[in-house]
């Protein structure tokens, strides 16, 4: 069956003078920028849970979308179908990768039990559909905060039980990320943090989050699975306070739990603005311990202070992102997963292909645009010569450590005030907006 009657064919690109709805104004999957093809570089993903299992529903109302791959007679028949919608969606629009949680593929069953046979049984699907199309599954994940069991976290559980269960619904999903030759595995901590101090433990929760994130670690290596491991920070929503804040605060905490060597971070856009920082600068703190694996591209709104999961259609915000990511040498074996859902009044099926074009040529355009500046060393001069006091012999001495107060204070006492040296914020705004 076909889902997406709207679109006959698959998306290709027409060039930024195409007026088509329907076509690439930027994304030319092939074209080489920097010695890799777009499709490379950019490793597009689309998000299983908003995409497929989105209905429109939010806080103040119930779903509003009418979704074709809904209407089977079984949770198992609808599940079967969503996948076909899956791979015809990625296929129409020329995305190599999507991403799930356990629960998005496969429904609950009446047991856990049950649940986990359902995932075996999708995952075979899956695995069919994949050498079908080619189309591959970019990271997995378990979904550890729907179920009523985790209402007080998965992981840093209070309760034995529930850390058990989680730790078994971790366990099934990594083997169904495995098996499907999923290139990552994401953790992000759904519950993993509190509401209240009055009732929580703050060293058992993050020291058996530890041992959670250990065990997954140590059964990696057991199973053979080669993907790499990301953590995904969030600060808070649906707890009031996340474990896994913001960038610095995961990897202080893979630091002071001996994790560091076997995760690296996803970061989400809308989960940087809701620390209160921006997207470019989760990134950059990430990209700077060698640790930015993977991103989930999505924007909040200016006006609300919660997850809103936009489309990311902001250019600025995709240039900054890909000046870091190209810098870095790209993402591994990470990608761009579009985190993003459509509006809850944007009902048309027809409507995830507008999102999701709309996002791919804004990051496309992105790339392009960071790498002339990166090629042209627009703003690496600048930087270069802002910091270039540290050139200098003592500059050396201080960062190798071999130098001392007192030698500072000799030579501070005779040279005297310290040059003042512009900023030049304003003058290097203007250089990025030439470029846009
Ligand atoms: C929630 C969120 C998740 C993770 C995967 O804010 O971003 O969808 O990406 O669990
Ligand atoms: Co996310």
């Amino acid at each position: 069956m076909d889902y997406f009657t709207e679109v006959k064919d698959v998306v290709t690109y027409e060039g930024p003078d195409s007026k088509n709805p329907l076509a690439y104004k930027w994304f030319n999957k092939d074209q080489v920028v920097a010695g890799k093809t777009m499709g490379e570089t950019l490793r597009y993903a689309v998000a299983y849970w908003h995409t497929y299992k989105g209905s429109g529903a939010d806080m103040f109302g119930v779903g509003t979308y009418d979704r074709p791959w809904d209407k089977g007679s079984s949770p198992l028949e609808i599940a079967a179908m969503t996948l076909d919608a899956n791979f015809e969606f990625c296929q129409k629009l020329g995305v190599d990768y999507y991403c799930f949680h356990d629960r998005d593929i496969a429904p609950e069953g009446d047991t856990f039990a049950e649940s986990c046979k359902n995932l075996d049984h999708v995952v075979a699907l899956a695995e069919k559909k994949q050498n079908e199309t080619g189309i591959k599954l970019l990271w997995g994940t378990a979904c550890l905060f729907v179920h009523p069991r985790y209402a007080c976290g998965a992981g840093t559980s209070s309760n034995l039980g529930v850390f058990a269960t989680a730790s078994s619904q971790i366990k099934h999903a990594m083997d169904a990320t495995a098996q499907l030759g999923g290139e990552n595995y994401v953790f992000w901590g759904g519950r993993e943090g509190y509401d209240t101090l009055l009732n929580t433990n703050l060293k058992q929760e993050l020291d058996s989050f530890a041992s959670f994130l250990q065990m997954a670690v140590d059964y990696k290596k057991k199973i053979g699975f080669t993907g790499q491991f990301l953590i995904e920070p969030k600060p808070c929503e649906p707890t009031k306070h996340q474990y896994d804040h913001d960038s610095a605060t995961v990897i202080s905490f893979l630091r002071e739990y001996d994790l560091i060597d076997h995760f690296k971070l996803n970061i989400e856009a809308n989960h940087a603005t809701l620390a209160g920082h921006t997207f470019e600068h989760e990134l950059a703190i990430a990209s700077n311990a060698g640790l930015l694996g993977s991103v989930d591209a999505n924007r909040g709104d200016v006006m609300l202070g919660w997850d809103t999961d936009q489309f990311p259609t902001n250019l600025y915000d995709a240039v900054y992102a890909m000046m870091i990511i190209q810098k870095q040498g790209g993402l591994g074996s990470g990608g761009l997963n579009f985190d993003a859902k459509v509006r809850r009044a944007s009902t048309d099926t027809v409507d995830l292909f507008h999102a999701h074009i709309g996002a791919m040529d804004t990051f496309a355009r992105g790339l392009l645009i960071a790498q002339q500046i990166i090629d042209d060393g627009a703003l690496d001069a600048e930087i270069a010569d802002r910091y270039s006091s540290w050139d200098s012999e003592l500059g050396k001495s201080i960062l190798a450590g071999t130098c001392s107060f007192d030698e500072l204070d000799a030579q501070v006492l005779s040279s005297g005030e310290p040059e003042l040296r512009s900023g030049r914020q304003e003058y290097l705004e203007n250089i990025v907006n030439t470029y846009i």
